[in-house]
């Protein structure tokens, strides 16, 4: 069910004002839903409303003080002799060959100067334009003075090029004078083609029966109730309805006194637009529909989104590589010193994925535009679970946006996913992955090991002396004793025993220390992968979203009458 069509008012308003200011706000309205929408919508769906804004300006901005009224209908129905004989003049030809009128005729009451810029937008040719202004009129005219009468060709012509000109005109004009004859006004042409098109023109509509004097006195009320039921089923409830005969001045005064209040009220173009507006109104409709846009995606979708952005920039296998880079890195500082040198030599397991080094040498993510890491491309599964995770954003996004606008978020989650590799990349690279500082425990422990490797050291170093000296047969050194056992030995078992003590003490709390350091590293990419996902998928979504709103909003308030 149409929402805001249905407030767009659906009832006769021929005698209602339509305020111009309100009117361009109206208009402004549909200008706000153009722009909100711009991109986001396929054009077609939009040409009336362009149409529309383009028009309307127009004819706005030319003169309000003219009234451009067209004499409609099928060829022979009348209409030519019907602008004769307003304007009592002879100014269109009137034939029995048809069909007779080929190109539009105007005739203007009052100056031509006012009206010329009006029929040159309108598209009437200067040779084929006539005013009704004579001298000899005295005042008899001044009621119809801002009056544009136009004579249309016939639009079921055999000509295709009569058709094209009245649908043209029939876009422009401010009020439709329908004219019908009694053998054809139930055509179905007349009814189905137009008049029921322009149901939401219903002020701007005049519909006359002509010819009237062709029926028999007693018939013209029972034709006239026939053609009221067939205008209530085109839903031209109301609109005024005349019978007509343009050979004689008394079969005239009703259409007269009806075009002299339409002049008098210059209303008409102003009601002539609001409809347009209202037609608009309606046609975009379906593209918003009455529910609100969702607050974005769910959390879950969002939580799933994380998780495969993080699997898409390698987030597993650099927090895998901090752990064991924490252990190493503490194992050249804290190990034994004999065999630190040893470990030295191999890798550091995040250098290789050129992420910072020991020394805590942060990549600068505005550096480069280019892989700042080494980490390993996302494999095809967990691209794929990506475009899943996106996708589904996108859907949950637009869970309950009317039919137009999914593709929209798809599209707009989707518009960044190029750009995405690069940026994963610089921000995994610009993330602090927390090693870049050297534990002080590392340090003391360190130091104690030096201190033992020294002391063994120096036992060795004593012993050996003491054997030298001995077999040199010199003096032997004076080994001093603790306990049982002389110090030289002490200082060198008591050393390698307590380094290798150290080093097995120390090794459960560089494990866990390690799980602590990944964890935190973990923690801290995932929330900077996020703040991607954010920039580049979420935020786009953001951005159509309230699109929506905005266009929801412009167009509640150009259906507001
Ligand atoms: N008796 C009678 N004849 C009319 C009346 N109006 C028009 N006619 C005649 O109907 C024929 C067609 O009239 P036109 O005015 O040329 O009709 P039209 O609608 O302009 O036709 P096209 O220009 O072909 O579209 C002419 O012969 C007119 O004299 C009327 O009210 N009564
Ligand atoms: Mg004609």
């Amino acid at each position: 069910m149409s929402n805001i069509a249905g407030r767009v008012r659906e009832v006769f308003r021929g005698d209602q004002r339509v305020d111009a200011d309100a009117l361009i706000d109206r208009l402004d309205a549909v200008r706000r839903f153009l722009t909100a929408v711009d991109g986001l919508l396929p054009d077609a769906d939009l040409v009336p409303a362009h149409t529309l804004v383009e028009r309307a300006g127009s004819r706005l901005a030319l003169s309000r003080d003219h009234t451009v009224v067209a004499l409609a209908g099928a060829t022979g129905s009348g209409k030519s002799s019907l602008f004769n004989a307003l304007a009592q003049l002879e100014l269109s030809p009137v034939g029995v060959r048809r069909p007779t009128t080929g190109v539009t005729h105007a005739c203007v009451w009052g100056p031509l100067e006012g009206a010329n810029h009006l029929l040159d937008w309108i598209g009437v040719l200067p040779r084929h334009r006539f005013v009704r202004e004579s001298a000899l009129d005295a005042d008899d005219e001044t009621a119809l003075h801002g009056l544009i009468l136009l004579d249309l060709p016939d639009f079921d012509s055999v000509q295709r090029s009569h058709r094209l000109e009245v649908d043209r005109l029939l876009g422009l004009v401010d009020q439709v004078v329908w004219v019908v004859d009694p053998q054809k006004y139930a055509d179905r042409v007349i009814h189905d083609s137009y008049l029921r098109e322009f149901h939401r023109h219903r002020d701007v509509t005049v519909v006359v029966l002509n010819q009237a004097d062709r029926l028999p006195p007693a018939e013209v009320p029972r034709v006239l109730d026939d053609l009221r039921r067939l205008l209530d089923t085109d839903g031209l409830t109301g609109v005024p309805l005349l019978a007509t005969t343009a050979i004689d001045p008394a079969g005239m005064v009703g259409l007269r006194n009806a075009l002299e209040r339409t002049v008098a009220e210059r209303q008409a173009a102003l009601r002539r637009l609001a409809g347009d507006v209202d037609t608009v109104v309606a046609g975009l409709d379906e593209l918003v529909g009455s529910a609100g846009p969702s607050g974005g995606p769910d959390d879950a979708a969002i939580d799933g989104l994380n998780r495969a952005l993080a699997g898409a920039a390698g987030v597993p296998a650099v927090t895998e590589a901090v752990e064991r880079a924490y252990r190493h890195r503490a194992g050249t500082a804290t190990g034994w010193p004999v065999v630190r040198g040893w470990r030295r030599l191999r890798p550091d397991p995040l250098r290789r994925l050129h992420l910072p080094g020991p020394t805590g040498d942060q990549a600068d993510p505005t550096e480069s535009l280019v892989a700042a890491t080494s980490v390993p491309d996302p494999t095809a599964a967990q691209r794929s679970a990506l475009g899943l995770a996106i996708r589904a954003v996108a859907d949950r996004a637009a869970a309950d946006l009317p039919a137009a606008w999914p593709g929209a978020v798809t599209s707009a989650a989707r518009s960044r996913l190029g750009d995405l590799p690069d940026a994963l990349d610089r921000t995994i690279a610009g993330t602090d992955l927390g090693l870049d500082r050297r534990p002080l425990w590392w340090r003391i422990v360190g130091g104690v090991q030096w201190l033992v490797t020294l002391a063994a050291v120096v036992g060795l170093g004593w012993l050996v002396l003491g054997y030298a000296l001995r077999a040199l047969g010199l003096p032997a050194l004076d080994n001093p004793m603790v306990g049982q056992v002389p110090l030289p030995t002490l200082l060198l078992l008591g050393g390698l025993l307590a380094g290798l003590l150290v080093a097995a003490l120390t090794r459960p709390v560089v494990r866990w220390a390690a799980r602590r350091v990944r964890a935190r590293a973990e923690q801290r990419l995932t929330a900077r992968v996020a703040q991607v996902g954010d920039e580049y998928v979420l935020g786009p979504v953001r951005i159509v979203l309230g699109s929506y709103a905005q266009a929801r909003d412009a167009l509640r308030d150009a259906a507001r009458r």
